[in-house]
């Protein structure tokens, strides 16, 4: 039974994982929901396609699993063989000339084994090469036809599956997930009129403008080439070396130094489509468009301290997360929202919307709330799903368009591109994971890892033998939108590009003081790595024009005076129409109030108040929170009236870091033995330091004490997310304790450097 999954979460979308028999019959004491009706285009209250009423809206069923059992494999039960399905006899032991003698070449079976397995991996992404995925579908909220053709908002209630990937950019694959990076977010939609795949970040602007300069930004963020150092880090000479020398970069590297580079949880970030795309409904009219997607679960995001401990403590924090809120049938959830607007409101934006670096404050056009996003199932295999599925921004859908971004012309190159050394061949799309629930119909042949088994002798078009089939969709099919293009084929970018601090003003004056105070901690740590003396200055030179607050600080805490602004493209830079923008602030997207899923941890030992620690874990339970019991080793704790506790962790394999809260207990006993080691004392000085709310019961002030925990805030008012109370009243005091954990962060407490 998984962690957060308790004794009693099960996911009713996923079949027990062991046992023959697991497909059709579920693990003993746990109810398995029924696939539903829910087949691709349809809607979760219609008929399904077999004719029979469904069981009702179960948002759980994946029609891309249907499709994918075709291809699963469970071997309990069975018997091994070779990969030509030859019973293999003996897999201890190669075929050896006498059982000291020279082992021979005939030995098929081991030859195939050792073979396969020396071929096993595939080169990874060239970025985003560390990422988790899972299945989940979409959920039109109601018809968009005026705006788009894209059959997925066809008709409120319409369900189309999904696979999405979320990634960082700059690690390799085994690197750690809480760097400080772009988040990758990219959704497969398997529309019912082909794959449309809407490849995103969590942040909704880009480092460059053109994909020209894509390679060199690529080069200067990786490991330095020389000595392939640091891993998943920007934090050095030649990431700060390219960004310095490119002012466009700037209004993204704002965003890259705010906490939202360091989310809590890929299930507590937003997504962005970042380009400017277009709609296109079925009379032909076009609209711009940008993609928003807004998590239910609420944005939160770590601090960088914590981030650090927690590369150490879990690499793998954001994927466990992800998996196991999914296993517990915690489904995470996003809306998708749309910014459309037109051409002529486009021409009157002082900022180029065909210019990435930068966004449509969401005061010139709002945000409207389209549908639903719900993963629901985990993958039954990592590297079949997660690592072969292919995400490209060439593959749209009749409705979806692009716009003449720059930036997003290259991608639609690259992204087919690179699949093909990725995962060997032109056919990746026969891979099931990225194989279109829409049939595929073409004169397409051949090539590696062919699957398709294409019946007859016509591979061409036009053609009489074949009865002209596959034949033309035309208007049904994709029908790119016919911009009028006139103009001279030159090199260049046009004059609003060349506009590059707006924005990063913008961003920066809309963040509260603590998101300044950690944007500035981040300037300053990543500079302070940057060996290079001349390319600190430079960065700072060019923040005088984001703020003279921000470069203030970031020159004080590299110890450099602030050096005049660096020169501007524009001499007359265009009017910004808006000053400030609240949704740019994470703190304005607090999400569902709730602490569902939220990791508490509670400290114990022998002689610990009993009652108390229960009651806090059936009140946290109950609002579907995970209390885990913390103690020094691993068994069982017996509390002062003999009742006995598991511990599911211990001060050593599991640091506080990795927890959202921590609860202290009472009892002399275990206050005693608990005070002697210094694990405990980290964990509530880390839980402190990040701001995280702390219930403290009765004797435990003497830990708070040891560990030097101020009682108040520097300004002496009271700390409301240090919470203590006698054990007999911890009942009065948990909603308290309840409210500051869905707050995620008492930001009150925040101080660089920290208290203690
Ligand atoms: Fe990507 N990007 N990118 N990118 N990108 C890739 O495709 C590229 C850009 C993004 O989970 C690669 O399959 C170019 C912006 C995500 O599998 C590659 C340019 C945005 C993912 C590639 C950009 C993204 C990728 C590497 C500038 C946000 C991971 C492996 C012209 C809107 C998808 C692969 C997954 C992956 C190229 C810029 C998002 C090399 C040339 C802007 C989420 O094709």
């Amino acid at each position: 039974v998984n962690q957060l999954a308790g004794e009693t979460h099960h996911n009713p979308n996923k079949a027990g994982e062991f046992g023959y028999d697991s497909a059709v019959s579920p693990p003993q004491g746990v109810t398995h929901t029924p696939p539903s009706p829910a087949t691709v285009g349809s809607t979760l209250s219609e008929p399904n396609a077999s004719g029979k009423t469904g069981h009702g809206p179960v948002p759980g069923h994946n029609a891309t699993i249907d499709t994918l059992d075709r291809v699963r494999v469970d071997s309990t039960g069975r018997v091994l063989t070779t990969n030509q399905g030859v019973p293999v006899g003996d897999n201890q032991n190669s075929l050896k000339a006498g059982l000291r003698g020279p082992t021979l070449l005939e030995d098929f079976i081991l030859r195939e084994k050792i073979t396969h397995f020396d071929h096993e991996r595939i080169p990874e992404r060239i970025v985003h090469a560390r990422g988790s995925g899972a299945h989940g579908f979409f959920e039109a909220y109601g018809p968009l036809t005026d705006l788009t053709r894209a059959s997925l908002f066809a008709e409120a209630g319409k369900v189309t599956p999904v696979f999405v990937r979320f990634s960082t950019v700059a690690g390799e694959r085994g690197s750690v997930d809480t760097a400080r990076d772009v988040r990758g977010f990219a959704v497969k939609f398997y529309t019912d009129e082909g794959n449309w795949d809407l490849v995103g970040n969590n942040i909704p602007v880009f480092f460059i403008q053109d994909a020209m300069k894509f390679p060199d930004l690529v080069h200067a963020v990786k490991p330095e080439p020389h000595n392939g150092i640091p891993q998943a880090a920007s934090a050095h000479d030649t990431f700060w070396d390219f960004v310095s020398l490119m002012p466009e970069s700037t209004h993204m590297l704002l965003w890259a130094m705010s906490d939202r580079a360091i989310p809590r949880s890929y299930r507590m970030m937003q997504g962005f489509g970042v380009h400017s795309y277009r709609l296109v409904n079925a009379k032909g009219e076009s609209q711009f468009v940008k993609f928003h997607w807004k998590p239910k679960q609420g944005t939160h995001s770590l601090v960088w301290d914590e981030a650090v401990k927690i590369m150490g403590a879990d690499p793998d924090f954001h994927r466990r997360d992800l998996w196991d809120a999914i296993e517990a049938g915690e489904y995470p959830e996003w809306e998708l929202g749309l910014q459309v607007f037109t051409e002529e409101q486009a021409d009157k934006f002082s900022f180029d919307i065909l210019d990435s670096t930068k966004l449509i404050p969401e005061e010139l056009i709002p945000v409207t709330p389209v549908g639903r996003l719900v993963l629901n199932r985990n993958p039954d295999n990592f590297f079949a799903e997660t690592e072969q599925v292919a995400f490209c921004t060439a593959h749209v859908v009749p409705g979806i368009d692009f716009s003449n971004d720059p930036l997003l012309a290259g991608r639609i190159h690259s992204y087919v591109d690179t699949q093909i050394s990725r995962l060997g061949g032109p056919n990746f799309h026969e891979i099931p994971i990225n194989s279109p629930i829409a049939p595929v119909h073409n004169n397409q042949r051949d090539g590696l890892h062919r699957q398709a088994i294409a019946r007859g002798r016509v591979a061409y078009e036009p053609n009489s033998l074949g009865g002209g089939c596959p034949f033309q969709a035309g208007v049904k099919g994709f029908v790119s939108f016919p911009q009028p293009i006139k103009d001279d084929k030159v090199r260049g970018k046009p004059e609003k590009f060349a506009e590059h601090y707006n924005q990063a003003t913008l961003f920066y004056n809309s963040q509260t003081e603590v998101e300044k105070a950690h944007i500035a901690a981040a300037f300053r740590f990543e500079l302070s790595k940057v060996t290079v003396p001349a390319i600190r200055q430079r960065m700072v030179a060019s923040l005088v024009h984001v703020s003279a607050e921000l470069a203030a600080k970031v020159a004080e805490g590299l110890g450099i005076e602030v050096p005049p602004g660096l020169p501007r493209a524009l001499d007359n830079p265009p009017k910004p129409e808006v000053k400030v923008s609240p949704a740019l602030s994470l703190t304005a997207l607090p999400g569902e109030v709730g602490i569902r899923s939220r990791q508490v941890g509670i400290v114990v030992a022998n002689g610990v108040d009993g009652a108390s620690v229960a009651a806090v874990e059936k009140a946290l339970r109950a609002e579907g929170a995970v209390p885990r019991l913390v103690s020094i080793r691993l068994g069982q704790v017996t509390a002062v009236k003999g009742e006995t506790f598991d511990v599911h962790a211990t001060l050593e394999n599991h640091p506080s870091v990795l927890f959202d809260a921590l609860v202290l207990p009472c009892g002399q006993d275990a206050i005693d033995t608990l005070l002697t080691n210094g694990h405990t004392l980290e964990y509530i000085k880390d839980q402190y330091r990040h701001c995280k709310p702390i219930l403290a019961l009765g004797l435990s002030e003497q830990l708070l004490a040891k560990a030097g925990i101020p009682d108040t805030l520097p300004d002496g008012q009271p700390d409301e997310a240090l919470i203590k109370a006698q054990p007999s009243k911890v009942a009065s005091v948990l909603p308290a304790f309840i409210a500051q954990l869905s707050a995620h962060r008492y930001t009150p407490r925040d101080s660089d450097p920290p208290r203690v």
